[in-house]
């Protein structure tokens, strides 16, 4: 095969929705459907079954929450597809929103009980922004469901994008029985099995075959012909290029659960969804067949599996061709690096990969200097700057309250902080030694300690610190101009990791009224990029 029918075949998408909707239950049923597992849920997870569950970590178990993205590549029906399930909760948006970079199209999951939800919205504004492609699942149609027409109505209203039911749902709550597929006119109907752990038998024919119809109670089949005949007097038809243009979403109903409306989920999906394409950068367009390797670090994570305890950056590949053991420029250190632990990635687990092609998710092993946001190509013209940064809005102290384990608990705290979990802070003029931590949100902390604990063994504590805002002063200040500047009560200077100052306020009130009495500093909200990023 050549690069161009390698890259033709490929299809890199997340799937979003704020929490709880179901995207890793549908994950797993998209892997169950796809047949890259034999049974889906919580089962694979036991032992003598291949632990496939997309959430790995401990603590991502024992909440029943993602606190981190993870990638599974698996080829299916002539695909090859790399999948990120994100997690929905806000305080890891900041991993969530860097995934958003790697993809090429993204599975919007919506509550049908709920409708669009908060951090729905925020996502699904990054997509726009981005000009991602948007599939839409409306999941757990087997419990009272809001009416699908005021769903899409919804999707129009709140979200200002074009809606267009795929399939339509047949039923609701208990009496959920299938799903429409208006593409071919055929109804799907499915049996529950124990736990949605296999694929769900389903009897197939058109609206007026018997042996369907006759598995239907009158009411039920009335409402699905006469709401089917609404949709078909709308008139829309499915519109390609709006959806690629992210301007539609096509919308497909089902429950992933129960196994409903999956497969159909899958197959439409694949069928529309687009391959990887050209990314622009700096003005410079580069296509995937552009002959130069090229590609950038989305994501570090530590300790993924613990018979390694190793640390993996993941790269979305962009252009040219994957070859282990080849020799890359690192645009971080400006070094030649040579990429010889390369790997696939399935969940936790992970294979050697010899080659790769645009779309796909390597995940690469050795390598101290490598940071999120790093490219690495045969090409040293080529930079990527995907990666959005995020303001911290919550702060703590973190003391470790075993002194013997002070190297596991420096090494651990280093760790994650490459990761960009969290961030360190340090106060000027202070003899305190403890780190101030700072995140996204206070989730963050919670994950810090568990897995300083658990991949560590260093124990921790958190001491609550007064502040909610932080702020980055001009990386050139000196100390003197520093010395000079009139503080809000309860504010301190401090400096990041980078050694940039910032000033951290107890509250926006008082960040500006900083910006009122110090005129001439202008305060940032991220920290001003330096060259080498
Ligand atoms: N009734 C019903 N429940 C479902 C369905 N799909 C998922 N659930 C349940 O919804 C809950 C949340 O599912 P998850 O897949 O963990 O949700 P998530 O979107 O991955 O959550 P976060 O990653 O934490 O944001 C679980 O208890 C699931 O069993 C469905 O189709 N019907
Ligand atoms: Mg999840």
């Amino acid at each position: 095969m050549n690069i161009t029918e390698e890259i033709l075949k490929r299809r890199t998408f997340a799937i979003i929705s704020h929490p709880d909707a179901g995207k890793t239950t549908l994950t797993e049923k998209l892997l169950l459907y796809g047949g890259a597992v034999q049974l889906a849920g919580s089962v694979t997870a036991r032992k003598n079954q291949r632990a496939t569950t997309s959430d790995w970590m401990e603590l991502e178990k024992k909440r029943g929450i993602s606190i981190s993205s993870t990638v599974l590549q698996f080829d299916y029906n002539g695909y090859r597809l790399n999948l990120l399930d994100t997690p929905g909760h806000k305080d890891f948006s900041e991993d969530t929103y860097r995934v958003l970079t790697a993809v090429d199209s993204v599975v919007m999951v919506i509550d049908s009980a709920k409708g669009i939800e908060p951090q729905t919205r925020k996502l699904f504004e990054v997509c726009r922004q981005r000009g991602v492609p948007i599939f839409t699942f409306m999941n757990k149609c087997d419990r009272p469901m809001k009416d699908p027409l005021a769903l899409l109505d919804e999707l129009e209203r709140v979200l200002g994008i074009g809606a267009f039911p795929v399939n339509w749902p047949i039923g609701d709550g208990f009496d959920f029985r299938g799903v429409f597929d208006r593409q071919t006119s055929l109804m799907h109907l499915f049996e529950r099995t124990v736990g949605g752990k296999y694929r769900a038998p389903v009897s197939v024919g058109g609206v007026d075959d018997p042996a369907v119809r006759g598995q239907l109670d009158d009411t039920t089949f009335n409402k699905t012909v006469e709401e089917l005949q609404m949709l078909e007097h709308a008139g829309e038809v499915f519109d390609d290029a709006a959806v690629l243009a992210g301007k539609s979403t096509p919308v497909f109903f089902g429950s992933a659960s129960n196994n409903f409306g999956v497969q159909l989920l899958l197959d439409g999906f694949l069928k529309h969804a687009p391959a990887p394409k050209s990314r622009v950068m700096g003005g410079i367009e580069i296509s995937p067949t552009n002959p130069e390797f090229s590609g950038f670090i989305f994501k570090i994570q530590a300790n993924m599996d613990p018979k390694h305890r190793d640390r993996i950056a993941f790269v979305r590949v962009c252009s040219g061709k994957f070859e282990r053991d080849m020799t890359v420029h690192h645009s971080r250190s400006a070094k030649k690096v040579r990429l010889s632990s390369s790997h696939k990635l399935f969940g936790n687990e992970r294979e050697t990969v010899d080659e790769a092609y645009p779309g796909d998710v390597i995940g690469l092993v050795g390598h101290d200097s490598f940071g999120i946001g790093d490219t690495l190509t045969t090409d040293p013209k080529i930079l990527y700057k995907e990666i959005p940064r995020f303001t911290p809005e919550a702060f703590s102290y973190l003391h470790n309250p075993n002194t013997a384990k002070f190297k596991q608990f420096r090494q651990g705290l280093e760790q994650l902080m490459q990761e960009g979990v969290i961030q360190a802070l340090y106060l000027r003029n202070s003899s305190v030694k403890t780190p101030l931590l700072a995140a996204v949100g206070p989730l963050q902390f919670e994950v810090v300690q568990f897995r300083l604990e658990s991949e560590y063994g260093a124990a921790s504590r958190l001491e609550a610190a007064p502040w909610t805002v932080v702020r980055w002063l001009p990386a050139d200040m000196k100390e003197d101009e520093l010395d000079a500047l009139s503080l809000p009560t309860g504010s301190r200077i401090a400096y990041d990791v980078g050694k940039n100052p910032v000033v951290l306020f107890s509250n926006d009130w008082s960040a500006d009224y900083f910006t009122k009495t110090n005129e001439r500093v202008p305060l940032s909200a991220l920290p001003v990029q330096t060259a080498k990023e």
